[in-house]
């Protein structure tokens, strides 16, 4: 970008701000902030906990606030290398990321979409249906879009399969990603067999899967923290296979960690002992 200079990559961050709950922008924040990217954040709403696993908790939708806060990023010509879009909290807010994608998108950005919608088969308790055809358009213009399965059945209208995802099936679900705008795709939760557990990723030529050893454990904001590693990956110049083999190791190796530590799957996983992992890895 042209004012770039020396400065380190920048991206900006739309989702939510779940207080309790390792998701969305408190990891994407320690996770790029590590990684050496300059994380500006639009938050869409403030939250107790995040929705997954928790009664009772609080729901602050900041739909209103959301055009003035970019209005004034763009009065002030903030430029951005990555505009990352991930939870958003109401069907309103993803025509306002359509104005933020045709403010800040430029020749050479990237914009990737986490399209966060549903886990295990079924949408999340507060996404409509409305919502999840509004996030087609969004990863329409999207340049990288990083659906669970789940997210990416209900966005292709495919039946949905828990385990044993074949190479057809997987391959099917990225070129139809593909053919609905998407630039380049990478698939999360892939089972490929039982044992084995990873992404599937799409360059818009060639297909690739990488898969290692399954650690059997869910754990809630790890489809966010995988999203994050990838796009800082991305943004340090790997290509797509490299950064989503590199944000499914470090995702794994957190899951790995919190499984020995017994967290609570609703907590998310520990992460913060291996930041400085991702640290290193941008040195290297
Ligand atoms: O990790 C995805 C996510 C993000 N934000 C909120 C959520 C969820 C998943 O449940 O509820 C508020």
């Amino acid at each position: 970008m042209s004012e770039r200079n020396n400065r380190p990559p920048r991206a900006a961050a739309i989702h939510d701000l779940s207080g309790f709950g390792r998701c969305s922008l408190t990891v994407a924040l320690p996770v790029l902030s590590a990684m050496g990217v300059q994380l500006s954040c639009l938050p869409t709403a403030v939250l107790s906990t995040h929705t997954g696993g928790f009664q009772g908790y609080t729901f602050r939708d900041l739909t209103a606030d959301m055009q003035p806060f970019f209005r004034h990023w763009k009065q002030e010509n903030f430029e951005f290398d990555a505009i990352y879009t991930g939870y958003l909290g109401s069907a309103e807010q993803i025509g306002l990321v359509e104005e933020f994608f045709s403010l800040f998108r430029t020749e050479k950005n990237l914009i990737l979409v986490d399209p966060v919608m549903g886990d295990h088969g079924k949408l999340y308790s507060l996404y409509t249906p409305e919502m999840a055809e509004g996030m087609k358009r969004l990863c329409k213009k999207a340049d990288v879009v990083v659906p669970n399965m789940t997210e990416a059945a209900f966005l292709t209208g495919t039946e949905y399969q828990e385990a044993n995802h074949n190479k057809k099936y997987l391959e099917m679900l990225c070129e139809k990603l593909l053919a609905m705008g998407a630039r380049q795709v990478v698939l999360t939760g892939v089972a490929p067999n039982c044992g084995k557990m990873g992404v599937a990723c799409h360059n818009g030529r060639e297909f690739f899967v990488y898969a290692p050893e399954r650690v059997n454990a869910h754990y809630d904001g790890t489809g966010d923290l995988f999203a994050s590693v990838l796009l800082g990956g991305l943004l340090h110049g790997h290509a797509l296979n490299t950064a989503a083999a590199l944000a499914a190791d470090f995702t794994r190796s957190c899951m790995e960690i919190s499984l020995k530590n017994g967290t609570n799957p609703h907590h998310g996983v520990d992460f913060e002992p291996m930041l400085w992992k991702l640290g290193k890895m941008i040195l290297d």
